[in-house]
């Protein structure tokens, strides 16, 4: 039978590396290096199809092992492509299951699905053909033209203390370029760090990652942000670092300055992290958001049985772009929230984030993005922008925007001069605080 749809016609796995600052977080200091793989699809009406997932050579190799069961398909029939491609899956014998409730780092992979890439090539592939954006093909449909996004704060050390390449954009003409590159370890630096992003992307709602000082230094931090936004939504993120009773004893005065608090505590006194937020939820009334708990279908079961969460950050990496629209529709028929996580990233998945979000029925919580820390290392032409706090959803067909090879082979060339894919924020660390070593019960400068 001829083909009523094109035909894939070449799969390009490219593995691509950006810049980064030295952001803290409870794994350590992020290295002056991050990475991701690309997903570059043709097809035989003369395409484009492109996405975007964590980087790291077991990534690139699952991607690139999926190519004989890509090529020469028909782009219409992309759910049994991603079918062959599930049933062919291996689960690796170090991925122990465990998945990012300790926030592990190395088992990130594990838990990150490398082809919600070609999920997403391919989608870009439909909708080019169909003459229609991404977000239309997904859930019910294009809910909303512009999504909204949160500030995404860190505290950031001092590179000048390592002798690692981290950039330097002191030169910059924009002021928010000059300023994430350098030393923000105190509560008005870090307000400060909020007006400046504010000024560019007009933020109103912001994220900071904690896990990184004492919980009550980060709560000051918090408190000194709400007293500067008096109308923000304002959320921290320790990624689980706290204990149940600490976390408890944190957060019980914090209702009407945190919004939300995420991941406060993790697995304890052999209890599952699942249960112990849904105890800490019980005690303190506080809403929780989580990335760490519920990664996968048969987490969420028992997050949801025990009550343990009222937002789920339901990264498109970890879920696919159909599973985590999956995600948003239960979550809004049974009255909670959803969102999306996300790891240093380009403009390809600030994209795909974009049409996800656009398609999510309800009222989403305002997305993560580090895009802030990455914008103007553009590997599209046409990135989509933040402007008043929100990400504009491209209107063209598929995802609605064009990518810059010249771009994306100067990325694969920083990433060929990397001796290392894999994230180790370890490392850096070791400038910091000679022989430091990932806790998940220790905030990372606490030692
Ligand atoms: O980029 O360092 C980071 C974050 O801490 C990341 O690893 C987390 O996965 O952003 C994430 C989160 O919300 O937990
Ligand atoms: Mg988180």
């Amino acid at each position: 039978m001829q083909s009523k749809t094109p035909v894939v016609t070449e799969m390009q796995v490219i593995p691509v590396a950006g810049y980064d600052s030295m952001e803290m977080t409870l794994s350590g200091a992020h290295a002056p290096f991050f990475t991701r793989n690309l997903v570059i699809l043709k097809d035989s009406a003369g395409h484009t199809g492109i996405g975007e997932i964590h980087g790291g050579e077991y990534t690139c190799q699952c991607l690139e092992s999926c190519i004989p069961l890509v090529v020469g398909q028909e782009v219409g029939k992309y759910r049994a492509v991603l079918g062959s491609i599930h049933r062919g899956g291996k689960k690796a014998a170090e991925d122990d299951g465990e998945g990012i409730q300790t926030l592990d780092i190395s088992k990130l992979k594990f838990v990150v699905k490398a082809e919600w890439a070609i999920e997403c090539a391919l989608l870009d592939l439909l909708g080019q053909h169909l003459g229609v954006p991404v977000c239309e093909l997904l859930a019910e449909g294009k809910q909303r033209d512009r999504v909204e996004v949160l500030g995404y704060l860190f505290y950031v050390s001092d590179k000048g203390k390592t002798d690692l390449p981290y950039l330097d954009e002191s030169a910059s003409s924009d002021p928010w370029f000059r300023m994430r590159r350098r030393e923000m370890l105190t509560h008005e630096q870090i307000v400060e760090q909020a007006c400046c992003l504010k000024e560019k992307y007009g933020y109103r709602n912001f994220k900071l990652k904690g896990g990184v000082f004492e919980g009550a230094y980060e709560m000051d931090t918090i408190r000194a942000l709400k007293k500067q936004f008096p109308e923000g939504r304002i959320n921290l993120d320790p990624n689980g670092a706290w204990s149940l009773d600490e976390a408890i004893s944190l957060c019980r005065g914090m209702h009407g300055i945190l919004t939300y608090i995420e991941d406060p505590c993790g697995p304890e006194a052999g209890f599952s992290s699942r249960e112990i937020m849904a105890e800490f939820k019980n005690a303190t009334n506080m809403p929780v958001a989580t990335n760490m708990i519920a990664t996968n279908w048969r987490q969420f079961y028992h997050a949801a049985a025990l009550k343990s969460v009222d937002i789920v950050l339901a990264d498109p990496h970890f879920w696919g772009l159909e599973g985590s629209l999956r995600m948003a529709s239960l979550l809004n028929d049974w009255g909670l929230t959803w969102g999306s996580h996300s790891n240093n990233h380009f403009d390809i998945t600030l994209t795909t984030f974009a049409h996800v979000a656009a398609a999510a029925p309800g009222h989403p919580t305002a997305l993560d993005t580090h895009w802030i820390w990455q914008d103007g290392q553009n590997l599209l032409k046409d990135a989509p922008q933040i402007r008043d706090g929100y990400l504009e959803v491209p209107d063209k067909p598929g995802l609605g925007v064009t990518i810059d090879m010249e771009r994306v082979m100067e990325a694969n060339r920083l990433y060929n001069q990397m001796d290392n894919h894999d994230r180790d924020d370890a490392m850096a660390m070791q400038y910091l605080i000679p022989g430091w070593r990932y806790d998940s019960k220790k905030p990372c400068l606490v030692r």
